[in-house]
């Protein structure tokens, strides 16, 4: 059996969360158009006849802004030295920026073997491919190259082969139904803050955290089992809570449709979902309020 852990690193947007949702056949890391979407380590496991892998999924690499920033930088850079096998996703594109160099050198850095997942290849011609490898896969040694299109499923059966040939002989860590670590409050949380930052423009999102108060089944009157949930939405300004609510209420309600549908999904079961939203300034500098949030740089 091979077993191990595999970070997946990448500047933000190029479709980490995707394509660990793709590897592991199941929606568990919310995504999204906006960058900075994922804010934590994601932890997912894939078992099959060959072994087990533990997917780390990271926020996108970037220059921190604030304690949040901080916060999303050392749970994705502090990652590498922690890891049997590290993915490093980039998107099929043209040109080789600053920031793309940066990554690299962060993964010098790296013990463990790279592999190299060129992403979104659905976006360019074939014949555009092959410049691209080449143009990247001498940036670094890495182990193997994999162009994929985590959206559309293509080349990841053939990364999945190559991520176990990489990876130590070993007994699975996890039992082999358990598909996460993350607890069904956390990713009820995670899963109203994607639809905010589906729904929400501009700076609104970014500045957005969502607790989970609640969370309890009630039997109805039918018989059927329904799980109660309050979960409140934190923003930093008041004029971003009216933009949160929408007039009448419209925007808050649509967050909460499209919530619980992928909730009720998830949970296999009927939800009754309440939002609150309440301000609290800055919180995306306050050591307290980050822990709070589950934001805590000690803990990563
Ligand atoms: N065309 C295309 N779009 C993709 C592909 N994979 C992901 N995307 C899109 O790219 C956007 C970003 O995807 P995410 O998975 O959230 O990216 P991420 O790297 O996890 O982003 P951060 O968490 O913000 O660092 C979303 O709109 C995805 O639908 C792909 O293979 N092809
Ligand atoms: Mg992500």
């Amino acid at each position: 059996m091979k077993t191990g852990f595999v970070a997946i690193l990448g500047l933000p947007n190029v479709g980490k969360s995707t394509l660990m949702n793709r590897l592991i056949g199941q929606k568990i890391a919310i995504t999204s158009y906006k960058p900075q979407t994922t804010r934590s380590r994601i932890r997912t496991i894939y078992t099959d006849e060959r072994g087990q892998i533990v997917f780390v999924d990271t926020p996108g690499v970037h220059a921190p802004d604030s304690g949040l920033g901080r916060y999303m930088y050392r749970a994705s850079t502090g990652v590498i030295r922690d890891v049997d096998l590290v993915l490093f996703l980039t998107e099929a594109k043209k040109a080789w920026k600053e920031e793309d160099e940066q990554m690299i050198a962060l993964l010098k850095e790296a013990k463990a073997p790279v592999i190299l997942v060129i992403n979104k290849i659905d976006r360019v011609k074939k014949e555009e491919l092959l410049p691209i490898i080449s143009a990247v896969s001498g940036k670094l040694p890495f182990a193997e190259i994999y162009p994929v299109s985590a959206r559309e499923g293509e080349g990841t059966d053939e990364l999945l082969a190559g991520i176990f040939a990489h990876l130590p002989e070993g007994e699975p860590f996890y039992d082999e139904d358990m598909v996460t670590t993350e607890t069904e409050r956390d990713i009820v949380a995670e899963i109203v803050r994607e639809k905010a930052l589906r729904l929400l423009q501009e700076e609104v999102p970014h500045g957005i955290a969502v607790t989970v108060e609640k969370m309890k089944d009630r039997r109805t009157g039918s018989g059927d089992d329904i799980c109660d949930i309050e979960a409140t939405i934190i923003c930093e300004k008041e004029s971003h809570k009216g933009i949160i609510i929408g007039k009448g209420g419209r925007m808050l309600r649509e967050i909460g449709t499209n919530a619980r549908r992928d909730i009720e999904n998830m949970l296999q079961r009927r939800a009754a979902l309440h939002l609150y939203v309440k301000v609290r300034g800055e919180w995306r500098d306050s050591d307290a309020q980050l822990k709070h949030f589950g934001y805590d740089i000690r803990k990563i």
